[in-house]
């Protein structure tokens, strides 16, 4: 996969040389380019913002350099052709989408993403209509709550789908257990010594019995997403939910009702 990320912080994407991100670009699963903003200015002073049209608080980053590197990076697409297909173009944002595992699934199996990271109030409106010509482009926030710009998202977000690339992580199966793969949260997890200052691990943990174990497990993915993540135990799918999985709902307070899971706080 190819990354391109532009931002008047370059710096701030070094982080992405390290660990398993890191690893992925020197094995070349990952063609990673930061590219700095200024460079694609022209006056003196390497001016990337201005006072916003209609007034408010701040400034507003010039269309001029966004224009110019998201032109170039089109340009040395892999993906442009004839059929129509574009790069991705991520323009982080906290009016955007919310960035989650789905997407982030999504967006690993795109051969050509790039990154706009606007600071300040944001980026000319122009910009992102000029870019879909070549891109498709897509508003994506991580979360909402309000960053000074886009670079920390993009550390987040290319983490996210970095790992997802195949051949990034070592063991795949480790993705299959971790939350949200299921919707739900993932079990606790323990390790030695099998008592620590003064806790026990789980007796079931060292029982050898499997079935009992991953019904364990099970039953604790669901009293933490209930108690942690309310918000995800109403997406489930109840016909995926077998009647243990039905009963620690019920005693972790959800029902279902005509195969729809639903607060007992909020029945009738
Ligand atoms: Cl993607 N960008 C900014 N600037 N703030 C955010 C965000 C993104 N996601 C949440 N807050």
């Amino acid at each position: 996969m190819r990354i391109d990320v532009v931002s008047i912080f370059p710096e701030y994407l070094a982080a992405l040389d390290l660990s398993l991100i890191g690893k992925a670009r020197r094995e070349k699963l990952l063609d990673l380019n930061v590219h700095d903003l200024r460079d694609y200015t022209h006056d003196r002073h390497r001016t990337v913002d201005d006072t916003p049209y209609g007034g408010g608080a701040g400034m507003v980053m010039k269309p001029e350099p966004w224009g110019a590197a998201l032109a170039r990076i089109a340009t040395e697409s892999p993906v442009s052709n004839a059929l129509g297909d574009k790069p991705i173009l991520i323009v982080p944002s906290p009016a955007g989408a919310v960035f989650d595992q789905e997407m982030a699934y999504e967006l690993a199996g795109a051969q050509h993403l790039a990154f706009a990271c606007g600071r300040y109030e944001g980026i000319d409106e122009r910009v992102l209509e000029f870019a879909s010509e070549a891109f498709d482009v897509r508003p994506v926030s991580i979360g909402d709550y309000v960053l000074n710009g886009g670079e920390v998202a993009v550390l987040a977000m290319v983490e996210a789908i970095g790992r997802l690339i195949p051949g990034v992580i070592g063991n795949p199966e480790s993705l299959v257990e971790e939350s949200h793969s299921d919707g739900l949260l993932e079990y606790p997890v323990y390790t030695k010594p099998g008592t620590w200052e003064g806790r026990e691990v789980p007796e079931v943990l060292l029982s050898g019995n499997h079935g009992k174990i991953a019904r364990f497990r099970r039953n604790k993915q669901l009293e933490r997403t209930a108690t942690r993540r309310p918000d995800l135990i109403v997406q489930l799918d109840a016909s995926t939910l077998n009647r243990h999985d039905r009963d620690t709902l019920w005693h972790n307070g959800f029902a279902i009702v005509e195969g729809r899971i639903v607060p007992k706080d909020e029945l009738g």
